[in-house]
């Protein structure tokens, strides 16, 4: 391992800076509230500015630095592209997801969520406009003249896999029809599966998207996609035992918790930490952020120094 040390993001580090210059990035490219129709932009900005963490643009920066593309603020390569992108798809899929034919949830980021502020058809459209407008960012004149086209077309390729049938959108709809005791591969695999494709394909996306606008080769690409594998993993499975603390969960899902219990889903929640951490370790000090976004996301798993 190389000499890496793993640092827990602190008041004045640099995520505070990076998520002011993303929100200002995400404001830049979203009509404004008063342009028509603007019920619908409103909606689109209520669902956006509404307190999210940006782990997902967060992890696109400190991607693109491992391939040469970051620095500290106001990065001057072009990964703010990427990362608006993905927090638009990324709060498209929560819109959506809150609505009463999907989760049917009332309240998103302690407030009403899109529907119940906006009604479902305005929530329903602004969804749809959050994500067309993902890939208007990703075929921006100027992204594409400072990423260059063949990157710019690789960034628009890869997410609307991740996001897709074959991804994001294809893993909710394998979670609607999953009913424990009718998956086949046994309720781990399927588990596994519904996380993956749900939750830790637009992780692999965020850092993908990151990588590629940087010019990154095969082997920084790799290696990255394997620490947001991990990542996504860990990430969902703190989430199913979050749900089942707070005794939320549904028993018609199948969740990391209903499938192992919730010791052996810490425990493996924990070993997915380390792989996500090991990735990044040996990339060496370039993956500093990466690690520093895995710190702030899991402070409950004590993460080795490097
Ligand atoms: C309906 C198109 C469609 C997709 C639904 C991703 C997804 C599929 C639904 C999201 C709902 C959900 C509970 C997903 C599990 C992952 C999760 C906890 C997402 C929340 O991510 P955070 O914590 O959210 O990064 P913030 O609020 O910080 O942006």
């Amino acid at each position: 391992m190389q000499g890496v040390q793993v640092a827990r993001p602190a008041a004045g580090g640099w995520i505070a800076p990076a998520i002011r210059q993303i929100d200002d990035f995400l404001n830049s490219v979203m009509p404004s509230a008063d342009a028509a129709p603007s019920s619908l932009h409103e909606a689109m900005r209520y669902a956006v500015f509404s307190g999210g963490k940006r782990l997902r643009p967060l992890l696109c920066l400190a991607a693109a630095e491992v391939a040469g593309g970051g620095d500290d603020p106001p990065w001057p390569g072009c990964s703010l592209w990427p990362a608006a992108a993905v927090e638009l798809v990324h709060t498209y899929s929560l819109v959506h997801d809150d609505l009463p034919c999907m989760d049917d949830d009332d309240f998103r980021r302690g407030r009403p969520s899109c529907h119940k502020a906006y009604g479902e058809a305005m929530a329903l459209l602004a969804g749809d406009a959050l994500l067309t407008m993902a890939f208007a960012v990703l075929s921006d004149a100027a992204f594409i003249a400072r990423a260059g086209a063949g990157a710019a077309a690789a960034c628009v390729r890869e997410i609307s896999m991740s996001a897709g049938s074959l991804g994001m959108v294809g893993g909710q709809a394998l979670e609607i029809e999953a009913a424990p005791g009718s998956e086949g591969g046994g309720v781990e695999y399927a588990v596994e599966l519904i996380h993956t494709l749900k939750t830790g394909m637009l992780f692999q996306a965020a850092v993908r998207l990151g990588a590629l606008s940087a010019g990154a080769g095969p082997a920084e690409l790799d290696a990255v996609t394997k620490y947001a594998a991990h990542f996504g993993q860990a990430f969902q499975i703190r989430d199913d035992l979050e749900d089942a603390a707070e005794q939320d969960a549904d028993s018609g899902v199948l969740t990391s918790v209903g499938a192992m219990g919730p010791g052996a889903a810490e425990a493996l929640m924990h070993q997915l930490v380390q792989k996500a951490r090991d990735e990044a370790a040996a990339l060496g000090p370039v993956a500093q952020k990466l690690l520093s976004v895995l710190a702030l996301t899991f402070p409950q798993v004590v993460i080795d120094d490097v």
